[in-house]
Formats: structure tokens, C-alpha cells, sequence
């Protein structure tokens, strides 16, 4: 049976980290065999690519070499941990995916969506998720919570952090196109909120879909194990 597959997406700061975090103590302290993992990175390839994507000294990198390097790296996630994992029956969540791209380099970058709809198909190999968490943040606030906590660990904003607020606002309206044309596919949370009450509503979410679609082959960690 194939595992589950989680996606958590949104703009700068929405808490995508925080949430998946939460969910993944939560489902393992009921005793799910899920994993956690990172789009750009999750891999030794993926976390160099990731190393080029976010550089804020790359400040001359082509939108269309940008595209490629989210592809690549994700290529590369999907089959060296995401696939494994899901055959495996495991569950897997995910910070970003596939969404991100339709959003940053579709409407943020205003590249084509149909070529980026058919990169992603190939990066992916068509696998989609099985629900998307999309944390939904006036991106000012995001931004802001962004800063905050570059100032707290003495870094910087990267290389995408970095562009102008009209850019963020973009991807701020793709990501609610997609949850406009995919509403089975993608719960649209309200990021403004405090993190226990949104934790609550991940964890019914995802509590819902393994009720409804029964649970994934071999998640359940074995009583004796
Ligand atoms: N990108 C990615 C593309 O352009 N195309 C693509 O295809 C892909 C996959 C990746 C960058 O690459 C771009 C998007 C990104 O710019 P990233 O580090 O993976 O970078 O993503 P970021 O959005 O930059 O991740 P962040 O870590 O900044 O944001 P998160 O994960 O959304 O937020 P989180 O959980 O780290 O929280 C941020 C701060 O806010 C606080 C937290 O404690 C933390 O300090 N916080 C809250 N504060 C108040 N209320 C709440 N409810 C809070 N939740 C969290």
C-alpha cells in the first residue's frame, strides 16, 4: 500500500516549519511512521542546489536557470527520499513542493505555468500530494516574522527573502489560485493566527484524510517495535 504524502506551502515567515514540526511529533507520538524533509534540499545534491538558490550573492541568476535549479533539486528529493519513503508505506511531509514553483517562478517571475505544469510533471514524476497545507499570510506579516528572526540568529534575508513586496504579493494571489482550482487538494489555513489554534486544524486535517483513506501500508510502528 502507498504511503501518505504532506505538503506545507506558503509565502516568507507563514510558519510552514513551525506546523510541520507539530504535525510530525504529533503523528509520531501516535505512533505513525512519518518522515519530515525539504524542497529546495533533502538530499546531499539537493542542500548544494539550495546553497546556489538562496546565496543572496547570486543576485544576477536568470529566472529561467532559477526554475531549473528548484526542478533539479526536487528531481532528485523525489527519487532518493520522497518515492522510497511512500512505497515504503511511510508517511512524508514535506516543506514545499511543487506549488512553490507555480507560484515564486509563475507568478512571482511571471514564467509560462504550462512549462512550469510540465517541468514539475517531469521533477515529479507525477506524483502529486495527497493534501497540501497552505499557511496564508498577508506577506508584510510574513516578512516581518521573517526579520525577526534573522535579526535573533545574526543572518541575513536570502536571495528570494530579499525581493520587493510586490513580488511577494504575487505569490501571495498564485497560491490562492491554486487553492481556488484544487479545493480537495489544498486547505487554505489562516496564518495570522496563533500556532497552537492553526496546529489544531493541520492535525484535523490530516486526522480527517487517514480516517477517510484508511491508513498507509506499514505506517502504523508495530506494538512491539
Ligand atoms: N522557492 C522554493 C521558490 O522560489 N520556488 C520553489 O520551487 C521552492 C520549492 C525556500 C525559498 O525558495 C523559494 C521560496 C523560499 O523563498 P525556505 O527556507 O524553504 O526557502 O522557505 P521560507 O519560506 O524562507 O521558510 P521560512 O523558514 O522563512 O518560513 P516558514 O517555514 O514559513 O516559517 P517558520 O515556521 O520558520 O516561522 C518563521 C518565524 O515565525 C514564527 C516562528 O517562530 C519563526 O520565528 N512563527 C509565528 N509567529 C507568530 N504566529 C505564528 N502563528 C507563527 N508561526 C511561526
Amino acid at each position: 500500500m502507498p504511503g501518505l504524502f504532506v505538503t506545507f506551502e506558503g509565502g516568507e515567515g507563514t510558519g510552514k516549519t513551525t506546523q510541520l514540526k507539530a504535525l510530525l511529533t504529533h503523528l509520531r507520538a501516535a505512533g505513525w511512521d512519518a518522515v519530515e524533509t525539504r524542497d529546495p534540499g533533502g538530499t546531499p545534491i539537493g542542500k548544494q542546489i539550495r546553497g546556489l538558490l538562496l546565496d543572496p550573492e547570486n543576485t544576477r541568476m536568470a529566472a529561467a536557470s532559477e526554475l531549473c535549479l528548484y526542478e533539479a533539486s526536487r528531481a532528485q528529493l523525489v527519487h532518493e527520499v520522497i518515492r522510497p519513503a511512500l512505497d515504503a508505506g511511510r508517511i512524508v511531509l514535506c516543506d514545499r513542493f511543487t506549488d512553490s514553483t507555480v507560484a515564486y517562478q509563475g507568478y512571482g517571475r511571471g514564467l509560462d505555468l504550462d512549462l512550469i505544469a510540465r517541468m514539475n510533471a517531469l521533477a515529479t514524476d507525477g506524483l502529486r500530494p495527497d493534501l497540501t497545507v497552505l499557511l496564508d499570510l498577508d506577506p508584510e506579516a510574513g516578512l516581518a516574522r521573517a526579520t525577526q528572526r534573522a535579526t535573533q540568529r545574526q543572518g541575513r534575508h536570502d536571495r528570494i527573502e530579499e525581493e520587493v513586496l510586490a513580488f511577494h504579493q504575487r505569490v501571495r494571489a498564485g497560491y490562492r489560485a491554486i487553492a481556488a482550482a484544487e479545493p480537495g487538494r489544498v486547505a487554505v489555513l489562516d496564518a495570522a493566527r496563533g500556532m497552537v489554534e492553526i496546529e489544531g486544524d493541520v492535525r484535523r486535517r490530516v486526522d480527517e484524510l487517514l480516517r477517510r483513506s484508511g491508513p498507509p501500508g506499514g505506517s502504523r510502528v508495530p506494538a512491539s517495535g
